[in-house]
């Protein structure tokens, strides 16, 4: 197994692992690697869905996801993105990830990880990209550091509160998918690694609708600023699949969107799989 680094400051490729055959040894070398590099991308798999079940519990306990559509029928736990059509019905979730986000952000007990499986994969398009929010904050000017030290965000499901996000075209109006009543929740805007213990910028356009307590106007403009602070070109890596991917991200110190621009007719297929987490603090 070799481990290659994709940027100077986090993600990082693993070559020559077969993970449906992984001794603990090899294990342990892949969870040193995602907790340091906080993005892993495993080439070369093929794995069908109760393997990728397997290999996703060995990160944690399954997550469900909280829409009961796009789900893969005889294993609920795996989400389904695609941009497939057949018989004219999308057989899964066409952008679900189309802003800025880090997974689950609006549940009081966030997913510790991700993981996509690439089925299909189009010759153009359909990247995925990633930010490092250790870097995010680290890089931020003492001042601010001292300023959001404390400060606590709301964060919510609902993409029909939040001006920042449209609703992707396949949800109509979005009312029977984001407006299902899920409650906002509170979070540290500093989140603290359980594992690793850096400092995180846990905010996100997708999910952070204000700064708890403060004006709406001056929560925006603060929060205007801390997503430019993440959004540095130095901050990102950007994912351009090959069949048999499987990437895995740790959703407390990294954000991640789907980049769309599939040219057709590129097919785009993956599963995907999240792992419990623990309440941010
Ligand atoms: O489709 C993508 O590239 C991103 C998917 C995503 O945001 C997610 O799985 O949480």
């Amino acid at each position: 197994m070799q481990i290659n680094k994709l940027t100077p400051s986090f993600a990082a490729e693993i070559v020559g692992a077969d993970v449906a055959a992984l001794t603990d040894a090899d294990f342990a070398a892949i969870m040193e690697a995602f907790l340091a590099y906080q993005v892993i991308v495993i080439r070369g798999q093929s794995l069908a869905p109760a393997e990728q079940k397997d290999f996703s519990r060995r990160f944690g306990e399954l997550d469900f996801h909280i829409s009961s559509k796009n789900k893969h029928k005889d294993h609920p736990e795996l989400l389904i993105l695609s941009n497939k059509k057949i018989n004219g019905e999308w057989v899964g979730a066409t952008a679900a990830g189309d802003e800025w986000h880090t997974d689950t952000q609006y549940t009081p007990v966030p997913s510790k990880c991700t993981m996509l499986h690439a089925l299909e994969v189009p010759e153009e398009g359909g990247e995925t990209a990633f930010i490092n929010t250790y870097a995010a904050f680290e890089d931020l000017d003492e001042a601010t550091r001292d300023r959001i030290a404390d400060l606590r965000s709301i964060n919510s499901w609902n993409r029909l509160k939040n001006p920042r996000v449209k609703v992707p075209e396949q949800h109509g109006d979005g009312k029977s998918t984001y407006d299902i009543g899920h409650p906002d929740v509170v979070h540290p805007i500093v989140r603290t690694h359980p594992e690793t213990g850096r400092k995180a910028l846990y905010v996100s356009p997708r999910h952070t609708l204000f700064v708890d307590g403060m004006d709406e106007d001056k929560s925006e403009e603060l929060l205007q600023e801390l997503f430019a602070a993440q959004q540095r070109p130095d901050h990102i890596y950007v994912h351009k699949w090959r069949l048999g991917d499987i990437v895995i991200w740790d959703n407390r110190c990294t954000l991640h969107k789907g980049m769309g621009g599939i040219k057709p007719p590129g097919i785009r297929h993956l599963h995907r799989t999240l792992m419990q987490g623990s309440v941010p603090v």
